[in-house]
């Protein structure tokens, strides 16, 4: 007999998404993804000004502020047919990565790895003998016996006085935990770290962007920051190093510790290699561009199908219109009026609620396509995309965590196993480890280019009379972010935002194809269908932001009719 659960609000993500999960001898036979909440963002901009929107959209999220408001200046400058000074481009990149260095962190250690790690298991631990096992992995010199004790230490002062705090609301003793003691202690060691190493790659977000989260400096046509070297109120020798040192010690993290835990915990859950894979059409877009017009990147983008590698198709530039014209969203089963699939220059966001109806509508998140079909967005989707194109930095990378993690689990792992779970976790680290080096060549560039007496910031431009459309995307934290926006003398008609989280939470379509989520957990296991932690591993590997996904907290304030946290 099969048996639904709903998960109603699943919690450490932004937002609010429900769950439903039919599940049947022991596995997930059906499953449903819902947006619990409306935000209408889109509409707030009808009618502004166009210069205006990157402020506006970064109010989007909690999250990913940074995010949408490159994403919306971009899309304003493709519209206006503009190219930016190439500092400008160097600082929006440097920008980029560090936030994004922040936002990959934060995922794996604070909202993910207690669905993998036992904290109250770690009290059983060795610390000498979790130091030595971290010091044969890693040259990191956080691992020493000192600060291993250190933090068990920490840790059973937290139980005695039962408070456990950020750690309380756990499933500490479920089955499906299998770490040793020792790695427990050693990732509850890593997750305190984490909390420290996110900060300093924010601060080079807060250096360049002036304050964040909701950074200042942007401007539709370049940056704000006045460049000169001798200038203590400008951008200068002194703020530069200090960026670079930031970057040098997230690097370091990154490439010294979340790496090796990624590939230890993949190597310890190898059971859990052949489920969560899904949907297997990826789509990334290029980032990082290292010219002024958007040609050249430092990060590939494309599309694959159906898994096949060998039939990658580049997408090519700020201006690609295989990007632009195949771009859709469908409120077939979404809380909108009408079921059209549109294209986003097309669209309209007239919210209609009716209830949840499994065979109806059933969330507030539009369900994106490429081409009619659903597409996997996000860290795999890139560094697939990446290693079929042959890029090297993200091959290098992937290589160095399959053979960690194959040398730990005894076995020879091949990319495939990344279609899973696990694989979006790992591809999340490889990301985080190719843009701990980019963020260190765009700081070098920008010097460089400062260097050669280059201090242009900002392209002038003017409105057009009549109308203009632009679309700009960039390869946010959580995957392809698209802007869309149609002008007319000078005030924005039409703003769509088209977002990671959307592509992968969205709903079924007018043909009932699922979206990523849905699709993913089909199959997966369930020991406990009261604590269903196996559905939590398969969605927070996506890294959920639903804030993002629907873009005003439903205004009638309706309250829920189950809310379980978990
Ligand atoms: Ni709200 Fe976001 C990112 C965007 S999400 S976190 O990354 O855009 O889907
Ligand atoms: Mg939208």
């Amino acid at each position: 007999m099969s048996k639904r659960i709903v998960i109603d609000p699943i919690t450490r993500i932004e937002g609010h998404l429900r769950i439903d999960v039919e599940v049947e001898g022991g596995a997930v036979r059906d499953a449903w993804s819902s947006g619990q909440m409306w935000r209408g963002i889109e509409t707030i901009l009808k009618g502004r000004d166009p210069r205006d929107a990157w402020l506006f959209t970064q109010r989007i999220c909690g999250v990913c502020t940074t995010v949408h408001a490159i994403t919306s200046v971009r899309a304003v400058e493709n519209a206006l047919g503009i190219e930016i000074p190439l500092n400008a481009q160097l600082i929006r990149n440097i920008i980029i990565a560090a936030h994004c260095l922040h936002d990959h962190i934060v995922h794996f250690y604070q909202l993910s790895a207690l669905d993998w790690v036992d904290v109250v298991s770690a009290l059983k631990a060795d610390p000498d003998k979790t130091a030595a096992l971290a010091e044969s992995l890693s040259a990191w010199p956080r691992n020493s016996k000192h600060e291993m004790r250190a933090v068990k230490a920490k840790l059973a002062e937290f139980v005695e006085r039962g408070q456990l705090g950020i750690f309380a609301n756990g499933y500490w003793g479920h089955p499906a935990m299998k770490l040793p003691p020792e790695v427990n202690l050693l990732a509850v060691a890593h997750y305190l770290q984490a909390l420290e190493y996110q900060k300093i790659a924010n601060q080079v977000v807060t250096l360049l962007g002036s304050k964040t989260p909701n950074i200042q400096n942007l401007a539709v046509g370049g940056v704000a920051n006045a460049i000169n070297l001798d200038n203590p109120a400008t951008l200068n020798m002194d703020k530069l190093y200090k960026i670079k040192g930031l970057l040098e010690q997230a690097a370091a993290f990154v490439q010294q510790v979340y790496l090796i835990d990624l590939a230890a915990v993949a190597a310890m859950y190898a059971d859990w290699l052949p489920y969560g894979k899904g949907v297997t059409n990826y789509l990334a877009v290029p980032d990082l561009p290292l010219d002024r017009a958007g040609k050249v990147f430092d990060l590939p983008g494309g599309t694959i199908f159906n898994g096949d590698l060998g039939a990658v198709k580049e997408i090519k530039s700020f201006d690609d219109p295989y990007f632009r014209d195949n771009v859709s969203e469908s409120i077939a089963r979404a809380w909108y009026d009408g079921d059209w699939d549109r294209h986003p220059w097309e669209e309209d966001t007239i919210p209609r609620y009716t209830d949840f109806d499994p065979n109806g509508k059933y969330s507030w998140v539009k369900a994106p396509r490429f081409q009619g079909k659903p597409m996997q967005v996000g860290p795999l989707a890139q560094v697939l995309v990446g290693y079929a194109l042959g890029h090297e930095p993200i091959k290098r990378w992937a290589d160095v965590v399959l053979e960690t993690a194959g040398s730990l689990a005894k076995a020879k792992l091949s990319p495939a196993i990344l279609h899973s779970t696990l694989g979006r976790h790992a591809a999340r680290g490889i990301r985080a480890a190719v843009m701990s080096e980019l963020a260190l060549k765009h700081w070098q560039l920008l010097v460089e280019n400062i260097g050669k007496g280059d201090i242009e910031i900002f392209t002038p431009w003017q409105y057009p009379r009549g109308e203009i459309r632009g679309f700009g995307f960039h390869e946010a934290p959580r995957g392809t972010l698209s802007h869309w926006v149609v002008i007319r003398d000078g005030k924005i008609a039409n703003y769509q935002a088209v977002v990671p989280s959307t592509w992968n939470a969205g709903p079924r379509d007018g043909k009932g194809q699922k979206g990523p989520y849905e699709a993913s957990l089909v199959g997966n296991p369930v020991a406990d269908a009261e604590r269903p932690l196996e559905v939590l591993r398969t969605v927070h590997s996506f890294d959920p932001c639903l804030a993002c996904a629907i873009h005003t907290v439903d205004p009638t304030g309706r309250e829920l009719s189950r809310v379980r946290t978990l």
